[in-house]
């Protein structure tokens, strides 16, 4: 019954937050901004090095039913100021990356523009999550310039190689299959899986640097 009157109380959150779309346009002007950056950054570096940092991106608004349901997980009341305040991925970005010397190389990139502010990192590479689950998560304010007023709008953008974004979509969608309730032997074999990407990550990196000295001796 409790169950069903949270649901019940999502869906209405759901409908109003539907109604508040001209406030979560100001989001997707965020994302236009920072999709812009993050193509001229990677279009940059390779010209001028040779090497794209970036092997792919994708961005999203999250779902009104989404952010409804993470106030509920956080325990906070279902109010836009609380959306405002604690949903800090409500314009998210994704980006994969070749290798983690990328990832780092790339964060720099992005603190630098004079524009963004970075409000918090948190790195799930240096201290991965209990589960194995690895990112870097950059926290950031982009000015969006719009007709009358200039609007700092929070991005989070997500940033990890390829091996940690093919475990992390599969830890999602096992995580979600089972409602969170998942097997203790998936469990564990999520995290052999994830120790497995882990090593994949630095015997690529070791075999780029190879690589490197190669081509210096060229
Ligand atoms: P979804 O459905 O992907 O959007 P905070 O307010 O910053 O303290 P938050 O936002 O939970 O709390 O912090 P965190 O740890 O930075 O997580 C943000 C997002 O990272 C999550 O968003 C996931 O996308 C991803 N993430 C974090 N932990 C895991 C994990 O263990 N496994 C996977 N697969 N992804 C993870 P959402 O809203 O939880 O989910």
């Amino acid at each position: 019954m409790e169950i069903e009157n949270m649901n019940e109380e999502i869906i209405q959150y759901e409908t109003m937050l539907n109604e508040w779309k001209n406030n979560l346009l100001m989001y997707k002007f965020a994302l236009d901004e920072i999709n812009t950056k993050l193509k001229i950054i990677s279009e940059d570096y390779q010209f001028i090095h040779n090497h794209n940092p970036i092997e792919h991106m994708k961005s999203r608004i999250k779902t009104p039913k989404s952010i409804a349901k993470k106030l509920r997980r956080k325990g906070l009341d279902l109010t836009i100021e609380n959306v405002i305040e604690h949903i800090h991925d409500i314009a998210g970005v994704r980006i994969t990356c070749s290798f983690i010397s990328d990832i780092y190389r790339l964060v720099d990139v992005i603190s630098n523009q004079d524009d963004i502010t970075v409000l918090k990192i948190k790195d799930y590479i240096k201290n991965p999550k209990p589960n194995g689950y690895k990112s870097l998560h950059l926290l950031v304010t982009v000015p969006v310039f719009l007709t009358t007023k200039t609007v700092n709008v929070k991005v989070e953008i997500q940033i990890r190689t390829i091996a940690m974004d093919f475990w992390a979509s599969l830890e999602h969608k096992i995580y979600y299959k089972f409602e969170k309730d998942v097997p203790k032997h998936l469990l564990d074999q999520l995290k052999e899986a994830a120790d497995v990407a882990n090593r994949l990550d630095i015997k690529m990196e070791r075999l780029k640097d190879e690589m490197e000295i190669y081509k210096a001796l060229e």
